[in-house]
């Protein structure tokens, strides 16, 4: 039996003033903003007009009926999805729990104090920016650079108290779901299915632990249904004295579960798992739990080259495309399930198949990871501890986290998206800032190598489990190193190092790396006016949360282009710098797979509109890196080499089949379309899993065809005739060009919902930009280079009310030689070394220059 007491409530600052509508799940920046008596902390500088919110204390409260049948339970619950986060719970006046972690769900027993016909719940909500101020003042945490001090006493998404990339709004309130849950006879406290995988059969070992309410017998029953729905198995029996039963159900010839690039559906086969409990005949409690039948294994053995750090799926190895997650709104009471779908879209388009959900933010919803078992995305997920040192030594906070640790390993552990659990992010990579700090030190290393896993093995000994991320062989040993572990590599961006840097990083797993870019002008124009469109206006400064990050951006695009006259050629330049940033690192990656064998970039969201590293902006526009990603991580694909001495061809193959008779063409192309040499290297077998390089060719032999100056390579994937990969190289940087301007013939016709765009050009353009002024969803392709003569087709959807002649209007077109630049090269070389100069800057450099020195662990 259940009442659901989510949707109209009221709230008030705490004892104070008059009741005002508010909206359960939900939060008091929400329902400030809804009532209009905040402005929208996304525009401008307003994200500061609204600190005083936090620095609130509120109240909330809701007047419900309960009948007298609700009586008739042995047992009723209070059952809160989410109280974020330092509350007491008042029913009809009586205080029946307090809450104290975000990432826990409660459930207050409160029969006794319920009455039939009316009752009123009022949930007092502390001020979480108060409180840790307050708890600093008795025992300091360590200073911390991202936002507020003082985090690491209260369980709350971190980041919700500023990041480098996000805004200081920390709310509170009811954002979860809330209701009255009544039960007899018996509950479900807690279930496990376990799987024995052999050849072709996978035993499932299921076990449910009751919890007895009255002196009814209880009866289980365990259903197993195919993918398709179909029963395969049905068990029942009764519990007899005790509180714990276990079956086992064989399942023959099973479909197995595979990540997106190792498997040819679109969608994964699921197998549900029914457990009920029965009394008197009649069904009492119940759980249905989705599974997908697979192993998954990080394999850490010693190899040729250290350590290794490679996740395998049913003993296939993998190499990991993917990115890193952060909640997805400043307030994600408002991300809804479209939005979700949504991202995950993109997730898909860019062909991931591993996200990792980031430690500073939250255990993500049920639906999220349900969504990833659908479409193969397996997840690394952190236990929320990001960037600081946490003062485990207090009991209090021990057995806080040991209640959440408990509650999200058990509502995460069966979904076979699942694939890592990680303690936390970049704790011991901070701790050279408290090094000092014995007693830090040492908790950290206690908690994280000793008590978490603990923990971890009782209540799940199948997923693997890494202490922290980046990682090396031991507490504080090996985290940088590219022999063993995984590693953060922030040398380029935060350490200025140029972008050729990863091509020296053997690194077993890169779980970080990335770099900043303008949000879409669609975006901007939300939160700025044209006035401000400027790197160093205030509004920018304000949607800029890294230190020095707009002067970064300019650093890095004078590396390869001009720096532009105009404002939006900054987004343009500083999404392309970003995009073969992450993608020169991860092809390199993939083509030495084996001894590396993941990348996975930072990040792929944004809570806010903002100037940040994420591939796709607040509002869903995909910037050219969330474009890119689609084909340098495509399962199959054609990636070139480019040294100071030759270029070297290689075919990527991350699925489990071998490319047969594969098909790799190069030319040497001029800018007007004049093939100056060519080639082909056809019917070679590419293994499963494998990188292979099938051609390389000397710049010395190249230089005799042409000035290389005014030529582009392209080297292409062939697949029965059909080019189905293209990698282009150019000889110098763009800036030392002279690259043809746009001039393009388009078509555009709407069909079925979708703008379709034929475009043509008869010069070679660099990364071709086709931008939609109103709609946000993406093209299926762009950000490409087109050659000469070629005509391509892209879509986007648009809907069915919208015309041709609409969509011509709404389209520009632009490439890399139309950008004009703001002053002279000599200017651009000083602005350059000016912010390169800068005491942050430049002590990063240092910092990372030492912290490269030597990458291998001795
Ligand atoms: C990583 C993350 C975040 C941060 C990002 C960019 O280290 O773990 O803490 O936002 O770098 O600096």
């Amino acid at each position: 039996m259940q009442l659901n007491l989510n949707g109209a409530w009221q709230f008030r600052k705490r004892g104070e003033g008059e009741w005002k509508a508010a909206t359960v799940p939900g939060c008091n920046y929400l329902d400030l903003l809804n009532l209009g008596e905040i402005p929208d902390p996304f525009v401008g500088t307003n994200e500061k007009e609204v600190l005083w919110v936090a620095k609130t204390d509120w109240e909330y409260k809701k007047a419900f009926e309960v009948s007298e049948a609700f009586f008739a339970c042995d047992r009723i619950l209070l059952d809160c999805k989410m109280l974020d986060t330092l509350c007491e719970v008042y029913l009809n006046d009586v205080c029946v729990g307090k809450g104290e972690n975000a990432h826990l769900r409660y459930q207050f027993d409160v029969k006794s104090y319920l009455k039939v016909g009316e009752n009123t719940l009022r949930i007092v909500f502390y001020s979480p920016v108060n409180y840790i101020a307050k708890q600093q003042k008795i025992d300091a945490c360590p200073r911390n650079g991202n936002g507020l001090d003082g985090i690491p006493h209260i369980r709350k998404p971190q980041c919700h108290f500023g990041w480098d990339w996000g805004p200081i709004l920390p709310p509170s309130g009811i954002s979860g779901d809330i209701a009255l849950i009544g039960q007899s006879a018996a509950a479900i406290q807690d279930y496990r299915i376990l799987q024995h995988h052999s050849d072709n059969r996978v035993d499932l070992e299921i076990s449910v632990t009751k919890e007895q309410l009255s002196d009814t017998p209880i009866a289980y029953v365990f259903k197993v249904l195919s993918p398709q729905g179909e029963r395969l198995a049905e068990l029942q029996g009764d519990f007899g004295d005790g509180e714990v039963v276990s079956q086992t159900v064989t399942i023959e010839n099973p479909e197995l579960w595979w990540t997106r690039d190792l498997s040819d559906c679109a969608e994964q086969p699921l197998y549900t798992v029914c457990i009920e409990l029965v009394a008197n005949g009649e069904p009492v409690d119940s759980v249905t739990q989705k599974i997908g039948l697979r192993t998954v294994e990080l394999n850490r053995e010693q190899d040729q080259y250290g350590q290794n750090f490679q996740f395998r799926i049913n003993g296939v190895p993998l190499f990991i495309k993917g990115a890193n997650w952060i909640p997805a709104d400043s307030f994600i009471n408002r991300y809804t399930e479209e939005r979700l779908e949504y991202d995950l879209d993109a997730v898909k388009f860019s062909n991931m198949n591993m996200l990792r959900i980031w430690g500073g933010g939250y255990y993500e919803s049920d639906l999220l990871y349900e969504k990833c078992d659908r479409d193969g995305i397996l997840v690394w997920q952190d236990f929320c501890f990001a960037c600081q040192p946490y003062p485990f030594y207090r009991e209090e906070l021990l057995q806080n986290v040991q209640k959440e640790v408990e509650y999200n390993v058990k509502r995460l552990r069966h979904h076979a998206s699942l694939a890592l659990w990680n303690g936390n992010n970049e704790i011991e990579t901070m701790s050279i800032a408290w090094r000092n700090r014995l007693k830090l030190m040492e908790w950290t290393e206690k908690f994280f190598y000793h008590i978490l896993p603990e923990w971890l093995q009782a209540l799940d000994a199948v997923t693997p489990y890494i202490p922290g991320s980046p990682c090396g062989v031991d507490y504080m040993k090996g985290f940088d190193r590219d022999n063993v572990g995984d590693t953060h590599l922030w040398a380029v961006w935060h350490g200025l190092q140029p972008l050729t840097y990863y091509r020296k990083r053997m690194t077993r797993f890169c779980s970080e790396f990335g770099f900043e870019s303008l949000p879409d002008l669609k975006t901007i124009e939300q939160y700025a006016k044209p006035s401000d469109y400027s790197l160093t206006s205030e509004v920018f400064t304000a949607h800029q949360k890294c230190s020095s990050g707009n002067m970064k951006m300019a650093y890095y695009i004078t590396s390869r282009f001009r720096l532009p006259k105009h404002f939006e050629d900054y987004i343009y330049l500083s999404q392309i710098c970003q995009e073969e940033c992450v993608r020169d690192a991860t092809e390199h990656w993939r083509r030495n797979r084996g001894r590396c064998n993941g990348s996975m970039y930072w990040q792929l969201n944004d809570c806010w509109p903002v100037c940040s590293w994420a591939s796709m902006d607040y509002y869903g526009n995909y910037k050219a890196l969330q474009y890119s990603a689609r084909h340098f991580n495509a399962p199959v694909t054609v990636s070139v080499e480019d040294t100071k001495d030759s270029i070297r061809i290689f075919v990527l193959n991350d699925t489990r089949k071998p490319i047969e008779s594969c098909c790799v063409q190069y030319k040497l192309l001029g800018f007007d379309g004049k093939v100056h040499t060519a080639g082909e290297r056809s019917s070679v077998t590419i293994e499963p899993c494998s990188a292979k390089c099938l051609e390389e060719l000397p710049l010395e032999k190249l230089k005799k065809h042409a000035n290389l100056q005014q030529c582009v390579l392209v080297a292409e994937l062939l697949e029965n005739g059909k080019t189905i990969s293209r990698r282009t190289v150019l000889f110098a940087p763009e800036k030392d060009l002279q690259l043809p301007k746009t001039d393009i013939q388009t078509k555009v016709e709407v069909k079925d919902g979708k703008a379709i765009l034929t475009l043509h050009t008869e010069k070679y353009l660099r990364f071709v930009q086709v931008h939609s002024k109103h709609n946000t969803k993406p093209f299926s392709d762009n950000y490409f280079d087109l050659l000469p003569g070629e005509t391509k087709v892209i879509t986007q959807p648009v809907g069915d009310t919208v015309t041709a002649a609409e969509i011509e209007k709404d389209i520009s077109y632009f490439s890399a030689g139309d950008v004009v630049p703001n002053a002279s090269r000599l200017s651009d070389a000083f602005t350059k070394a000016k912010i390169f100069l800068q005491p942050i800057n430049f002590g990063n450099y240092i910092y990372y220059c030492r912290m490269s020195n030597d990458l291998k662990l001795k």
